[in-house]
């Protein structure tokens, strides 16, 4: 079973919309092989989202990732990356297809509702980011 990781972010967090989304990957067929809540430290958020720095929004990124709880999600099936993606839409919520997490939670492509892994990063980086081997079922 491939892994993949989804952080739903700080805003959709404080909607109380960390429910429907579980509900949601659970019936995509998604079994959920870890779950974290927390809050990243800057310097945390830094090192996760290393590859924008230097991008023009990479401080906002940085502010906006940190100023509250996230919900972190290893979250497994066949083809999970890719297939996480199309549910996820895209990075622009306005250009998301209807249906698709961004299009229902995303407000701009700032605040964009939830993060997946993308299929040019190794998603076992991001999982291993959040997640050790032994807090994450088999
Ligand atoms: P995706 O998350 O769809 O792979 P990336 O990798 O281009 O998109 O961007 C990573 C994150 O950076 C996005 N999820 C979004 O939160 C933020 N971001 C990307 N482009 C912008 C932008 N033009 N303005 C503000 N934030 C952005």
């Amino acid at each position: 079973m491939e892994k993949t990781l989804l952080i739903i972010k700080p805003d959709v967090v404080a909607r109380y919309k960390t429910g429907e989304i579980l509900a949601r990957l659970e019936k995509e067929g998604f079994t959920i092989l870890g779950l974290k809540h927390l809050v990243l430290s800057p310097q945390a958020a830094e090192l996760f989202y290393h590859m924008h720095e230097g991008k023009e929004f990479f401080e906002e990124l940085i502010d906006f990732i940190t100023y509250g709880p996230i919900i972190v999600c290893c979250l497994g099936r066949e083809n999970a990356v890719r297939y996480l993606r199309e549910i996820v839409g895209d990075t622009d919520p306005s250009k998301a297809k209807p249906g698709t997490l961004r299009a229902i939670y995303g407000t701009d492509t700032r605040h964009n509702g939830v993060h997946a892994t993308s299929p040019d990063e190794n998603p076992l980086r991001e999982v291993h980011f959040f997640f050790s081997t032994h807090e994450l079922l088999s």
